[in-house]
């Protein structure tokens, strides 16, 4: 009963937009998808919960629920290990009959349930501030960041003419577009992380450039974020989400890229349609990406139409886009910036000019 209760929601939890990039979604979407038998007639049941880590627990308590002859009474905190207790003494000489540890300690589970011996030293989580990501102070003090969270949505930031012709250029470039697929993350835990994702990429064109590079755009910026702003280089780009569940899985942006300009160029679905959002995570600024907590609670969604441009400290603010629906065309413009501390060593002359 266990194990069926465990598959319900989890084919709940896969029928629905939640956790795009969760591991084990992705092979259940796809069996789903293909109708494959061990899943075909499984009636999904809705997750009540806005942490998907918690699957195997809320299955067992539904279990529990549904088995008649229990009986109930609290558990005394001795019978219930929690953490390192769980490790503190050798399987055979633990009294308690609940042990709960945490994933990341797996290995250390594995290893005493095996051995049945205690580790010799419980390894304790490093504190918080030792697990930081590094932040520019400039960034930090930035009112982009301490008013609005990081980020800030504008209408017609671009105008319409503007934006009619980087989004002709846009559907132009698709072709000699770059395909960028990655089941999983890969690199580090912070902006040198490369995040799973499946989209095609492209370099932008003229008009893309033109818009990207020019002054009113730094000064609103520089005015917006109250910082130094440049331009990362001359070149912005486009990316394409234009197959089903084509999407960007959570990361940070690179080093060079402190503030992101991102403008919806098309979007064919309906507004109130959540697939090809943007999931932002703004009060989860400084944490190593695996740490990020992705429920429903932590996070901003949006889901922006095609006069609409997200301006975000994307090396700040986690973030990820959910996977498109079939016959969803998503095709959004990405123009980076240095801002701070960077944009400033990119501003002076590195040495006499050329005669
Ligand atoms: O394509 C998008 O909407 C967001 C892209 C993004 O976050 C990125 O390119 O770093
Ligand atoms: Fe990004």
């Amino acid at each position: 009963m266990l194990l069926e209760i465990t598959l319900r929601l989890m084919v709940g939890l896969a029928k629905s937009a939640e956790e795009p990039e969760l591991a084990p979604l992705v092979p259940l979407r796809e069996r789903l998808a293909a109708g494959a038998s061990e899943v075909d007639g499984v009636v999904p049941l809705g997750f009540p919960s806005s942490n998907s880590w918690i699957v195997e627990e809320v299955a067992l308590w539904l279990a529990l629920g549904l088995t008649e002859s229990l009986t109930m009474r609290d558990v005394p905190p001795s019978e219930a290990a929690l953490g390192g207790e769980v490790y503190r003494r050798a399987r055979a000489a633990s009294g308690w009959i609940i042990g709960h540890y945490f994933s990341i300690d797996t290995e250390l589970a594995m290893r005493w349930c095996r051995t049945g011996q205690p580790p010799h030293a419980v390894p304790r989580r490093r504190p918080r501030a030792a697990d930081e990501l590094p932040i520019d102070p400039a960034l930090a003090a930035s009112p982009l960041l301490v008013e609005h969270e990081g980020f800030a949505l504008y209408e017609d930031l671009f105008d319409h003419d503007v934006h009619a012709e980087m989004t002709r250029e846009a559907r132009e470039a698709y072709w000699g577009g770059q395909e960028q697929a990655l089941m999983a993350r890969s690199g580090g835990v912070g902006r040198d992380s490369h995040p799973p994702r499946r989209l095609v990429g492209a370099g932008g064109g003229d008009a893309q450039d033109a818009a990207y590079c020019s002054p009113s755009l730094k000064a609103f910026l520089e005015g917006l974020c109250g910082l130094a702003v440049e331009p990362t280089g001359r070149r912005g780009s486009v990316n394409y989400y234009t197959r089903p569940g084509d999407f960007m899985g959570l990361h940070l942006d690179v080093l060079e890229c402190e503030l992101v300009v991102l403008t919806v160029l098309q979007d064919s679905s309906p507004a109130e349609d959540p697939s090809g959002s943007w999931d932002l995570f703004p009060g989860q600024v400084g944490r190593p990406l695996p740490s990020v907590s992705t429920g429903r609670r932590d996070r901003r969604s949006i889901k922006a139409t095609p006069d609409q441009s997200l301006v975000m400290f994307g090396g700040l603010v986690p973030h990820r886009v959910r996977p498109v629906a079939a016959g969803q065309r998503r095709i959004v413009s990405a123009l980076c910036f240095r801002a701070g501390q960077t944009a400033l060593e990119t501003q002076r002359p590195a040495g006499p000019e050329p005669t």
